[in-house]
């Protein structure tokens, strides 16, 4: 907890240096502001403010002055291991979405749900976007593609997930990501630029912003007075790889994203921004979940999706997506959830490799699963997790 907070503090000094260098005027029509920083806020939120956005704002305003419900659907978009399904149990403070370290945790389309005064926002966590290889290499159910269609099909806004981490693609959108954004123009979408705590320098942010959202948010030609745009360019000069445009003729950004939030998922730093900003551009409508709920999602499933994404973290390389996880018994009695899931191994050798000498490793998992369910109930939970195999040697 205290690296946590230590990590979020000097993400916090930086922006808040960074923001007083850039003051982010526009290029022609739209005029964005790079909003100030306070120390509670450690996002930097670039917004179209001379163009109030979309008839959303207008409506979520009304609303609020009715003091009707008003509720948001929201399509999380990206490729896998973007960090979609942390930033969701994240900012709706919730594990309901399962996560791990592997790309495609995530294989079918769910709901997560967050109420908050008069606005219910629900969130679709979807598959990461793939191209037809990847899913003939990975071997993926055909369900992947449609999974994420019926999310768009079904949201108000897209959320489009970026990960600067990675300093090798996050130069560029996915093609899937501009594709998918161009299939659905219609509706409005905005950027976040996760995993920010994983930069060593968080220079290289406005540039990336310029990038990926093709110039339709200057951060450099009006860039304050003289003494700050050598500043600037000091910090453009720096050590960091440089973002450049590489790819010229390939398509890598999008020119309609609304908005553009810096957001460290799993420190949760910039999410309150985000909660702000969706809750001001619901829809008067009335919430379909009732205020309690978190996600449509039975208690079995969440069980065993829990179940598999701690298998893709424990086991190496393509093991865990050769596995099958199904409940076995589940129940509810004075306020603790007893369940057992079952794994299902293509051979003993596997089967030994994930129990472990001793049973340590499955027990190790059982451990790790048991504590993420209570975050995911909020209640005890007595798990057992068995295995078996299909073929014996
Ligand atoms: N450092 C850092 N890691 C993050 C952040 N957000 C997510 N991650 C990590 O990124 C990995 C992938 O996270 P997921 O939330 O499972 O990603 P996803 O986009 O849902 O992945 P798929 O379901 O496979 O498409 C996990 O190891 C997360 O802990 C972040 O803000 N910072
Ligand atoms: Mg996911």
């Amino acid at each position: 907890m205290e690296l946590l907070l230590n990590n979020f503090g000097s993400v916090n000094k930086y922006l808040l240096r960074f923001s007083k260098y850039h003051k982010v005027r526009t290029a022609n029509i739209r005029n964005y502001s790079l909003s100030s920083l306070d120390d509670n806020s450690t996002t930097a939120k670039l917004s179209a403010t001379a163009d109030p956005t979309t008839d959303l704002a207008t409506s979520g305003q009304k609303a609020q002055h009715k003091r009707t419900q008003n509720s948001l659907h929201i399509a999380v978009i990206g490729v896998p291991n973007a960090g979609k399904s942390t930033f969701i149990n994240n900012l709706i403070n919730h594990r309901v979405c399962p996560t791990s370290s592997k790309v495609h945790t995530t294989r079918k389309s769910s709901k997560a749900i967050y109420t908050t005064g008069q606005t219910q926002l629900v969130f679709y966590d979807t598959p990461g976007l793939v191209t037809p290889r990847e899913i003939k290499r990975h071997n993926l159910e055909q369900s992947f593609k449609s999974a994420y269609k019926h999310a768009i099909q079904h949201a108000d806004i897209i959320a489009c997930m970026h990960d600067v981490s990675n300093s090798w693609t996050r130069n560029a959108l996915h093609s899937t990501v501009i594709e998918t954004l161009n299939e659905y123009k219609h509706l409005p979408s905005f950027l976040i630029l996760n995993k920010i705590d994983a930069l060593r320098s968080k220079r290289v942010l406005l540039e990336l912003i310029r990038v990926l959202t093709n110039n339709t948010i200057n951060t450099t030609q009006s860039v304050g007075n003289k003494n700050q745009r050598r500043q600037y360019k000091r910090i453009e000069e720096s050590n960091d790889k440089p973002v450049t445009n590489s790819e010229d003729k390939k398509d890598v950004s999008w020119s309609n994203f609304q908005e553009v939030f810096l957001v460290s998922s799993i420190t949760g730093s910039g999410l309150n921004d985000i909660q702000d900003y969706l809750t001001r551009v619901a829809k008067e409508r009335s919430w379909e979940y009732s205020k309690g709920s978190f996600t449509d999602e039975k208690p079995e499933a969440l069980i065993v999706e829990s179940v598999r994404a701690r298998l893709l973290d424990y086991l190496p390389q393509e093991i865990p997506y050769n596995l099958h996880s199904a409940i076995e018994y589940f129940s509810e009695e004075n306020g603790t959830i007893y369940a057992s899931v079952e794994v299902t191994c293509p051979s003993a050798r596997i089967e030994r490799l994930i129990c472990g000498e001793s049973n340590g490793k499955l027990r190790q998992i059982t451990e790790r699963v048991t504590s993420d369910l209570v975050e995911t109930f909020g209640k005890p939970i007595s798990l057992t997790i068995s295995t078996r195999s299909k073929k014996t040697e």
